[in-house]
């Protein structure tokens, strides 16, 4: 059997994912510091199988000085479903919100493309709101409504289903301005141990909320059962913070 290589999964996937996909890498080793996080050794490759397709799932994960977990995880279903899930998990000394992003598609079409920097406390730091106001906004042919647990997102949360490759690389371009202006300020943000509390909460809320979209768990219980799904959605996707 050939080992799968870190980037196999990528070369097949759409080509709006496999963009987004090296430009956040890129942009991580452009700001960041990074090394290695170590995953559970079972769930950095996976393969499953969902209504008789090979679900397929490959994790890269990094942590910095300022971030616990930056995780990027490609995801593909037989020939019909490629995924990229993104999330950035600050470390509780640093008060940040939540960088992410996901894309969902099937057949050459992206369905879901999605990015917030969500805030942990009440509104976004002071920083981000001024750089974020001053983006240019683009307005995309069919915007799409949050469901109702993204009560966590902010008022610059993006959702849409990009309608032409010129919409796709408009949003992977906003994706990266996003991305960006989150490494920008998380290099240049004191650490604030005594927000620490603050911190763990927001991210605990995050996650709790993230947590409750079926769509994402219908794929993985279809695949893998319902016990690997929560185990998978509690461990990788969105693992709280330690107490
Ligand atoms: C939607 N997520 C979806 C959909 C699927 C997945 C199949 C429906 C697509 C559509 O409505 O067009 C599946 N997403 C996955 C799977 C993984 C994944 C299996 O990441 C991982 C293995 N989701 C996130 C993050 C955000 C997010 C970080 O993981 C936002 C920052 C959002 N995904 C998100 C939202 C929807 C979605 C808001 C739409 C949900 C809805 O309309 O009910």
């Amino acid at each position: 059997m050939v080992t799968p290589t870190a980037s196999s999964l990528r070369e097949q996937q759409h080509p709006m994912i496999r963009v987004l996909a090296d430009r956040i890498e890129a942009t991580w080793q452009q700001f960041l510091t990074l090394s290695p996080y170590h995953l559970p050794d079972d769930l950095g490759y996976i393969e499953g199988r969902l209504e008789g397709e090979r679900l397929t799932i490959e994790n890269r994960c990094y942590q910095t000085p300022q971030f616990r977990k930056l995780h990027l995880e490609l995801a593909r279903v037989g020939k019909n479903l490629d995924i990229l899930h993104c999330v950035m998990f600050p470390r509780p000394d640093y008060s940040l919100p939540m960088f992410g992003c996901d894309l969902v598609g099937g057949r050459g079409q992206i369905s879901a493309a999605i990015v917030d920097l969500s805030p942990i406390a009440k509104t976004l730091p002071e920083g981000y709101v001024d750089v974020l106001d001053s983006l240019p906004f683009h307005s995309f042919g069919e915007e799409r409504d949050l469901p109702g647990w993204g009560t966590i997102f902010s008022p610059y949360c993006r959702f849409i289903r990009p309608t032409s490759p010129e919409e796709e690389a408009r949003f992977v371009d906003l994706i990266v301005a996003y991305l960006d202006l989150h490494c920008q300020h998380a290099i240049a943000t004191p650490a604030t141990p005594s927000q620490r509390e603050i911190v763990m909460a927001g991210q605990r809320n995050y996650c709790e909320q993230q947590q409750k979209n079926d769509k994402t768990r219908r794929v993985l219980e279809k695949a893998f059962g319902e016990t690997w799904a929560e185990r998978y959605m509690t461990t990788v996707l969105f693992d709280l913070p330690e107490v």
